[in-house]
Parts: C-alpha cells; sequence; structure tokens
C-alpha cells in the first residue's frame, strides 16, 4: 500500500503550506477529477507534538467559478474554502481554526494556533470547511492525516510508533453518483466528474482501491484508520474489519481509552471518526481481507515467516485536564440540554452566523442529551464523554470520549454526553457529519463565555453591533441607519473573512 508523504514539526514548530486545488488521478482504471490538500490523495501526513505551535498557510488554487450558487443553506461556493483541524483542542477563533472564514479562489490564509502542553496524542485530520461546499470538496477527497505524536516513553513496546510497523490509513469514500448530483446543484463545472451510466461508490485507503497492506505474521501492527468520509457507507458507519486477524481498540477520534487492550470484532467509524487499532494476523503466507459490512475494501498480505505472538499488557493513557471523568459528575446548574441533529436543522434552526443554540461558560461541567436520529453529531474543540443512553457494545463503553458520534442503532437515544469547559471559551461549532447535511443548514454553534457564570438552552439571535447601532441612530435620518448598518455588517463580516482573491 502507498504510504503518504509526512511532514514533522521540529523546534517546536510545523510550518507548513498547504494547497487545495483540482488534481486527476486513476482509481480502478478510472480517470476522476477530484480535489486534493497538495496535489495527492490523500494530502501528505502531518506531524506534531502537544504544546507545539501549527502555522499553515492555506492557498486556495481553485479558479473563480462565476456559475457557482451562493445561498446560504445550500450547496454552492464551489470556488471558496477554508481548513477545519478535525480534532484538535485548539481555539474556533482566528487565526486558528474558525470554520467561519472563507477563503475565495486565489485567496490564501495563516493560520495559526498552539497545542497546549496537555494536549492528548493521537489520530486527527484536516479537510475543507467551507459551510455550502464542504461536500463536495471534502466527498472530492480533499484531507489529510493530522497526527499528536506520543511523549517519549509514554507507550508499552508494542503499540509505540514504529514505522516499519504503522499504517495512517485516511479511508476515503469517494460516492460519485451523489457528488455529481452535488456538484450540478452547487453549479460546479469544473473539478467532478466520474464514469457515465450508474458509478458505483468506492472506499479508497491512502488513495488506492482494494490496496494490499504487507504484515508479519504474529505481529501486531498499530493502524490509525481515519475514516475521512462525508456520509455514510450505504446506511451505516465504515465498519470497519480485518476477518480472520485480532483487533484490539486503543484509542477513539485521536484519544486512548482507558482500558486497552479492548478487544473488538468492528470499528464502526461514523463519517469524521477515528480508530487506532493494534491489528495480527495468524497465519503466514496468507491473504486476509479487510472489510467494511459486505464490501470489501482491501487485503491484508502476511510474509513467509512468522514471529512469536505476545499478548498485549493493559494501559491506561495520562488523561489531559479537558477529558477528566465527569460519569458521576452532575452538569451545572442549567447546562443540561437537548440537542437534536436534523437533516437541515440542529433543534428545528437551520444554521445561521447570528443565532446562538446554546450558551455555557468557562469551568462548566455542559451535558448534551443528543438525539442523533442517525446522523454522526460532531463538535469542534471539545470531545465529549458518552455517559448514559447506551447499551454497551465492544466498540461503545460508557466513560468512552468521542468527538464525532453516531449511535447507528447501537444506543438508545437520546445518547448523554458530558465535558468540562476548561480553557478555551469562544464559539464552538457542532454540526451533522453528513456534509450534505452540514452545507443545507445541520450546524449550529454553542457560545462559552470566559466571564460568565449562566448557561442557557434556548437559542436565541447573537447580540451584534448592528441592533446597537440600529438603537443609537433611531433618532436620526433613515438613510444614516442605513448606511451605518451596512458599514457594520461589512465590519463584521470582513473581521470573520477573508476573501483576499483577486479583484
Ligand atoms: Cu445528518
Amino acid at each position: 500500500m502507498r504510504v503518504p508523504s509526512s511532514v514533522s514539526s521540529s523546534g517546536g514548530l510545523l510550518d507548513v503550506v498547504l494547497t487545495l486545488e483540482p488534481a486527476w488521478v486513476v482509481i480502478n482504471s478510472m480517470e476522476l477529477g477530484i480535489f486534493t490538500l497538495n496535489g495527492t490523495l490523500p494530502g501528505p501526513t502531518l506531524r506534531i507534538k502537544a504544546g507545539d505551535r501549527l502555522r499553515v498557510l492555506f492557498r486556495n488554487l481553485l479558479p473563480a467559478q462565476p456559475n457557482a450558487r451562493r445561498q446560504h443553506n445550500e450547496f454552492g461556493y464551489v470556488d471558496e474554502s477554508n481548513l477545519h483541524f478535525h480534532g484538535l483542542h485548539v481555539p474556533g477563533d482566528l487565526p486558528s481554526d474558525d470554520t467561519k472564514l472563507v477563503v475565495g479562489p486565489g485567496g490564501e490564509f495563516q493560520y495559526e494556533t498552539v497545542l497546549p502542553q496537555y494536549h492528548m496524542p493521537g489520530t486527527n485530520w484536516i479537510h475543507p470547511h467551507r459551510h455550502g461546499s464542504s461536500a463536495l470538496q471534502v466527498g472530492g477527497a480533499a484531507a489529510l492525516a493530522l497526527i499528536v505524536d506520543d511523549p517519549p516513553g509514554s507507550l508499552p513496546d508494542e503499540v509505540k510508533w514504529d514505522k516499519r510497523l504503522n499504517f495512517n490509513t485516511p479511508a476515503c469514500l469517494l460516492a460519485f453518483g451523489v457528488l455529481i448530483g452535488i456538484a450540478q446543484r452547487s453549479g460546479d463545472s469544473l473539478v467532478w466528474s466520474a464514469p457515465a451510466g450508474n458509478p458505483p461508490d468506492l472506499l479508497v485507503i491512502n488513495g488506492e482501491h482494494m490496496p494490499e497492506i504487507a504484515a508479519t505474521p504474529g505481529r501486531w501492527q498499530r493502524w490509525r484508520v481515519i475514516f475521512a468520509g462525508w456520509r455514510n457507507v450505504g446506511r451505516s458507519a465504515l465498519n470497519f474489519a480485518v476477518d480472520g486477524c485480532t483487533m484490539q481498540l486503543l484509542a477513539k477520534d485521536g484519544m486512548y481509552i482507558s482500558d486497552f487492550p479492548r478487544s473488538i470484532q468492528l470499528a464502526p467509524i461514523p463519517a469524521g471518526g477515528r480508530a487506532d487499532i493494534m491489528v495480527k494476523c495468524p497465519s503466514p503466507s496468507s491473504r486476509y481481507r479487510v472489510t467494511s459490512g459486505e464490501t470489501l475494501i482491501g487485503f491484508v498480505d502476511t510474509s513467509a515467516i512468522p514471529v512469536s505472538s505476545s499478548e498485549l499488557s493493559s494501559w491506561s493513557p495520562v488523561l489531559p485536564d479537558y477529558m477528566q471523568d465527569l460519569q458521576a459528575t452532575p452538569a451545572s446548574e442549567g447546562c443540561s440540554c437537548e440537542t437534536e441533529v436534523e437533516e437541515a436543522s440542529i433543534n428545528g434552526v437551520p444554521f445561521s452566523e447570528d443565532t446562538v443554540l446554546h450558551e455555557t461558560f468557562l469551568g462548566a461541567v455542559v451535558e448534551r442529551k443528543i438525539d442523533t436520529g442517525g446522523h454522526p453529531y460532531h463538535q469542534h474543540f471539545y470531545p465529549f464523554q458518552l455517559v448514559d443512553g447506551f447499551r454497551s457494545s465492544d466498540f461503545f463503553h460508557l466513560g468512552d470520549w468521542h468527538d464525532t458520534f453516531m449511535s447507528d442503532g447501537l444506543t438508545r437515544e437520546p445518547v448523554t454526553v458530558r465535558y468540562k469547559t476548561t480553557f478555551i471559551a469562544g464559539e464552538m461549532m457542532l454540526h451533522c457529519h453528513r456534509l450534505d447535511h452540514e452545507d443545507r443548514g445541520s450546524m449550529a454553534f454553542e457560545t462559552i463565555s470566559p466571564t460568565g457564570s449562566t448557561c442557557s438552552c434556548s437559542a436565541r439571535a447573537l447580540d451584534t453591533g448592528n441592533i446597537v447601532i440600529i438603537a443609537v441612530a433611531v433618532s436620526a435620518a433613515v438613510c444614516v441607519v442605513i448606511s451605518v448598518l451596512g458599514f457594520c455588517v461589512w465590519r463584521r463580516r470582513s473581521h470573520r473573512r477573508s476573501d483576499v482573491g483577486p479583484e
């Protein structure tokens, strides 16, 4: 199997340029126009350490598409983009991970953020997140692995990183038929193409269809599986399995579980989710099937000479402050709210940059009763702990942490989760990771006040400068009101946006 190139931080800094650009690739004998980060599928793997500074100069190399649709909560904006650091515990405002940023065609933006010293090491990823075009661009395969490396000596020998034994495996779903429909609705006339007729959906691993993964029989390998996905596989998660081989779960969504090793038969990874799995195949000179449900997606081919097997010893991670156990800690007063994920709205409200879904404050224990309704729920920068609403399975235990979660029939609804707002305040996005739903409005944000002490569960319009200015200007001439309001809207948007493309 092909392994993406990788770039590691040094001296406390990872400084990279990432370009969003169209590319032509041949997959399964089909020539396809796709989106890429830095021209390859997947983009290069980025490796960073807790405490490091991450600088990403993002360049949108997509050409302008004058016929692109530009209507809020609809597919469109196909030539605009941005980046999301999916899984990082970093602020959600600029120059960090603010997905409201818009980088126009030919434009660029310098992202810069610092991972906290206590950041959980793990498997994360980067993908575009422009509201309206995220399905087309992520579905078109723009993605790369973002690994937060383990401190030296922190892992058992069988688990620790070793280039010979480890794979980063971003699995991208190329759903041609659906994407063609989205491209047409978006007014995209440039990038996406696919075979005529009734094209099949393909799962590609590290850019390859049905790759062959080499393994030594009896030796544990650590697989970092990223479902760099934008929708379900059929009607479910990526149900990742290696038939005939032993799988022990190590981490989910870039966070180590506390009861490693946990034997699993299947890793049901929702779109956007990740699973780190220890895999061991028993027999020499054998071929094993890598599957998602009934679908064959690759092979493991073992070499002729086995090595002696050993059992994995139990191991627990040091948990960072934002992952302290909250199973026995009740929510702060008024901070338990319901969140219902719908196809084009959250709690019945389509996405608006001016509507707050819920409000919390720094230091709160926040509880959410989430009705996912079969949608993969994703929350930015604060992962959440599963505390109730379960039939536990081998993959899902009470007390586990996720940043992307879909019940997939394994749990009751609603699922109760908790998280504590430790140090990062501001606006936190949450959304359906079926990105065709997100683009049409299945997204919202909560605000975390740095100074407040109360929560609110009621959606409300954000207090904006516009309203204040209108009130101040109400006694003046109407034309003044209109011009000031226009100025405020312009100011507000220019504060959030970076439309720095050519005139
Ligand atoms: Cu959805």
